[in-house]
């Protein structure tokens, strides 16, 4: 099991949790730096950002286990898995559960699309769940996975987005709550069903929402309504996209790079990021050399002047 501590994910009565998506480990460190209280380990933004594929069950238990590895190495606070449909059916989603556990992560969800999944955001994708019993047997053989870990485990309902209405999407949130669901996530097209759902009293377990498709709605509305927690899903992904491409651009069109720093985080920056300092104090990097360069990089780039050597033995002094 992995030797780090690990802080156990808890929803509050009366606390709006903000969960922020992350898509690889730096994105989380970033989203932990911001004050993120937890991590979303996005299915759709692992897909893309780690293989460009779309979020269709082509990601691999493992290769999802191991994105989670590495974001749970990188921040200390709770990491919650979208481990997609557990991968096939109870016994899969039982093994992935316990690989998630011992990957470090805090919380699980396990989703009623049927294998292979279709992601939420694809309109006019075919659509079709899992019966109730299939999934409350995947959700107990997952449950039986998460408690040694202390794993939270999340259900989560895709009524809405197949659009079978409020009482499929009650009954079924009600069912996975009982078979061992720790909260449920409802996920929607729009605000108003959740509204409807939330307000009702309902729901036996913690609601948590994803606001990707109903963004106007402000939070403070999600939060009276007793909504216990949101996703912010793939905002990092697509700032990455949206700058990146930008950047691409730019880069073959200028006449010498400095002209692009204004637009750039500084090497120095980055090196923080990553915890150069730490790892030279920690022995796991060479030393600088008498004269102040290390053997990885001796040209400053950044317009604050402060290459790779200079920032981090800086730092480490
Ligand atoms: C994800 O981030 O992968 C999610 C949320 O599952 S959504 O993409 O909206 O389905
Ligand atoms: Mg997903």
């Amino acid at each position: 099991m992995s030797s780090l501590p690990r802080i156990r994910l808890k929803l509050e009565p009366g606390k709006f949790l903000q969960i922020g998506g992350a898509h690889d480990a730096l994105s989380a460190v970033l989203l932990e730096q911001a004050g993120f209280p937890a991590i979303w380990v996005s299915g759709f933004g692992v897909s893309a950002s780690q293989f460009a594929m779309p979020d269709v069950n082509l990601v691999t238990m493992t290769e999802s286990v191991e994105a989670t590895r590495r974001m749970a190495e990188s921040v200390t606070v709770p990491v919650i898995v979208d481990a997609d449909n557990g991968f096939g059916d109870a016994t899969n989603t039982r093994r992935a559960v316990r690989e998630y556990g011992l990957a470090g992560a805090a919380g699980v969800c396990i989703e009623d699309n049927s294998f292979p999944k279709r992601c939420s955001l694809y309109p006019g994708a075919p659509r079709e769940l899992i019966s109730i019993e299939e999934m409350c047997q995947k959700l107990e053989a997952a449950k039986k996975a998460a408690e040694p870990f202390g794993i939270f485990l999340i259900s989560r309902v895709e009524s809405l987005i197949a659009d079978r209405g409020i009482p499929d999407a009650l009954e079924r949130a009600n069912a996975y709550s009982e078979a061992g669901a720790d909260a449920v996530l409802i996920h929607s097209k729009r605000f108003a069903p959740l509204r409807e759902i939330a307000k009702s009293g309902k729901l036996k377990k913690p609601l948590i929402v994803v606001p990707t498709l109903f963004g106007e709605t402000p939070f403070e509305e999600m939060a009276e309504c007793g909504i216990a927690a949101a996703i912010y899903a793939n905002q990092m992904l697509r700032t990455m996209v949206h700058a990146c491409r930008q950047m691409a651009g730019r880069m073959l069109t200028v006449g010498s790079l400095s002209e692009l720093d204004n637009s750039l985080s500084t090497v120095g920056d980055v090196n923080k990021l990553v915890k150069v300092p730490t790892h030279w104090s920690e022995g796991s990097l060479q030393q600088p050399s008498s004269n102040g360069q290390s053997s990885y990089g001796k040209a400053p780039h950044g317009k604050d002047g402060h290459g790779p050597t200079r920032e981090a033995a800086t730092h480490a002094s």
